[in-house]
């Protein structure tokens, strides 16, 4: 079944005439790839923490070993995902725009595997780790079995993954670029995301308060689904490429 027909006629001339997309992505767009979003239960091991208590730097100093694991565990998940048809079909839009600016809340890399050049990756990336003393990428260390977490092979310090944690900053131009995509857009589309995070979250509010077009892609409804101008409910997988055939055949 094509999901065309969740697309309004409105919404694709509104998509024809804009120049400037500007798209927030959540873990609801990388759950048809089999990575558990946020919300859903942790399986396993992790069933009984909630990621707010783990992705934390007071949970890392707490237990580094627990908190190494659990983005291990993660990173053995993303190894076996692949991009899924959602997207594929958002690289697929960048056709369709004179820009199209990427921010994704998710860590797994797997808008750039589906073939995006430049994402604003604003939690990070679960494939880089960085010392947790000196703040800087760290690619290679000594593997001494049994050392979890590793160490810094310069200071000796622990490595963890290279992701802003609750209660952590997000970096100046990240932020910066983000929220310039977002306030310079014609057309702002928030995918798979509860837009419960901030300062994530805030980004819709700064595109509406820009006269953009907001979308949302999603399952179900958010607190960003009382100002979106469009609510297309469904996965994202579906959707997207029925935003994609509108475009081609309209
Ligand atoms: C900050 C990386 C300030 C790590 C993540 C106390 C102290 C400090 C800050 C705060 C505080 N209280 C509140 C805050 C702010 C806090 C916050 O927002 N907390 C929330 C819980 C209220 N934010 C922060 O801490 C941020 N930093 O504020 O710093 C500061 C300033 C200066 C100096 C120092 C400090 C940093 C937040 C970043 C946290 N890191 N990720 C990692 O991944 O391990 S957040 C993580 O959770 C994700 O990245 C994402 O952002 C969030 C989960 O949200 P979603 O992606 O939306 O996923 P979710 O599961 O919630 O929803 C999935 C959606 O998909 C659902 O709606 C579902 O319906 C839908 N869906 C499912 N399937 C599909 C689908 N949709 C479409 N198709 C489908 N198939």
């Amino acid at each position: 079944m094509s999901f065309t027909q969740f697309i309004p006629d409105e919404l694709v001339e509104a998509m024809q005439r804009a120049r400037h997309l500007t798209v927030l992505t959540g873990s609801g767009i990388s759950a048809e790839s089999g990575i558990p979003t946020f919300r859903d239960a942790q399986t396993g091991l992790w069933a009984r923490y909630r990621p707010e208590e783990l992705a934390t730097p007071e949970a890392f100093l707490r237990n580094p070993r627990l908190i190494w694991e659990w983005y291990e565990w993660r990173r053995s998940l993303v190894a076996e995902a692949k991009p899924n048809a959602g997207h594929i079909a958002l690289s697929e839009l960048e056709n369709h725009f004179q820009t199209l600016h990427l921010i994704t809340q998710n860590v797994d890399g797997l808008h750039q595997r589906a073939g995006h050049k430049h994402v604003i990756e604003f939690h990070g990336n679960i494939h880089r780790n960085r010392c947790f003393e000196e703040n800087k990428l760290v690619s290679e260390w000594k593997k001494k079995d049994g050392q979890i977490p590793p160490l810094c092979p310069d200071c000796g310090g622990s490595l963890r993954p290279d992701v802003v944690w609750f209660g952590e900053a997000i970096p100046e131009d990240t932020l910066s670029n983000a929220c310039a995509a977002s306030a310079n857009c014609d057309l702002f589309m928030a995918i798979g995301t509860s837009a419960q995070v901030y300062p994530a979250a805030g980004l819709a509010e700064i595109a509406k308060g820009k006269n953009a077009r907001i979308v949302e892609i999603n399952t179900e409804k958010t607190p960003l689904s009382d100002y979106a101008d469009y609510v297309l409910l469904g996965p994202a997988g579906k959707i997207l490429p029925g935003i994609v055939t509108a475009l081609t055949t309209n």
